[in-house]
């Protein structure tokens, strides 16, 4: 217990003290909030979602806000174009040439069914060898990253997820030792959108698991294993440098 003894001058001085504090103490606040409401005036109304606003006409301008945030999962399109000609590639077509049925897949991780420096699978030797596409899709199908898995035909509709956004497609030189051409690990989702469309040419691929190197070179099986590269052969370097051996078009359409 304490003791405070003023006289009754000192308690109404006191008392004014008091009272002219808590005054500015409200103006102070009541100025704060005077000053926030100006701010928000000068920002505008808040702006939520994708939209595009016009600025104030005395500015004379518009402004683009962020878009709005990507839907959970999307569709494409995938179109593989061969173009592997005596037009395309004069001088170094075998004859006989074709491609086996592409094997597409979409998957999470980037080297889900092939990568550059890896070893190629048993499913990818067997694609690039022979163009027998059943061990590769079995590989994929029991591949718990892998959430769809085709084969056979150029136009391929596929679901893509934001996780799960990776497209990868493969198909085999023929005849050719174990090369095949193809995409890994392309991503639809980039940046927090979905892409809308895209085309590029196939990849050029050795598997690492034949030694030919000529385009009807016979079998040479490659021991050990070498990993997976681009046309390290003269003759398959050399087609590639013409021109591509085709282009995919991957277009959303959902
Ligand atoms: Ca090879
Ligand atoms: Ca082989």
């Amino acid at each position: 217990m304490f003791t405070i003894s003023c006289s009754a001058t000192e308690m109404r001085f006191a008392t004014v003290q008091f009272v002219i504090r808590r005054a500015l103490t409200t103006a102070a606040v009541a100025s704060i909030g005077l000053a926030v409401a100006t701010s928000a005036i000068a920002m505008g109304p808040m702006i939520s979602g994708g939209a595009t606003v016009t600025a104030p006409a005395d500015r004379g301008t518009q402004v683009q806000v962020n878009p709005p945030p990507a839907t959970p999962t999307a569709r494409y399109r995938v179109t593989v174009n061969i173009d592997w000609t005596s037009s395309t590639h004069p001088g170094t077509l075998p004859s006989n040439a074709h491609v086996s049925a592409p094997v597409i897949a979409v998957h999470a991780t980037p080297g889900a069914m092939f990568a550059v420096g890896t070893q190629a699978s048993s499913g990818i030797e067997a694609m690039a060898e022979r163009g027998i596409t059943s061990t590769l899709v079995g590989e994929l199908n029991s591949n718990v990253d892998v959430t769809h898995v085709a084969a056979g035909g150029r136009s391929f509709d596929v679901d893509v997820a934001q996780f799960d956004h990776r497209i990868s497609l493969v198909t085999m030189l023929a005849p050719s030792p174990d090369w095949f051409v193809g995409f890994a690990g392309r991503a639809t989702f980039v940046d927090g959108q979905w892409i809308e469309s895209v085309t590029f040419p196939l990849g050029n691929y050795d598997a690492g698991t034949d030694s030919g190197s000529a385009f009807t070179s016979p079998n040479a099986n490659t021991q050990p294993q070498q990993p997976i590269s681009g046309p390290d052969d003269a003759a398959f370097a050399a087609a590639a440098a013409q021109n591509p051996f085709g282009t995919v078009t991957i277009t959303k359409i959902g």
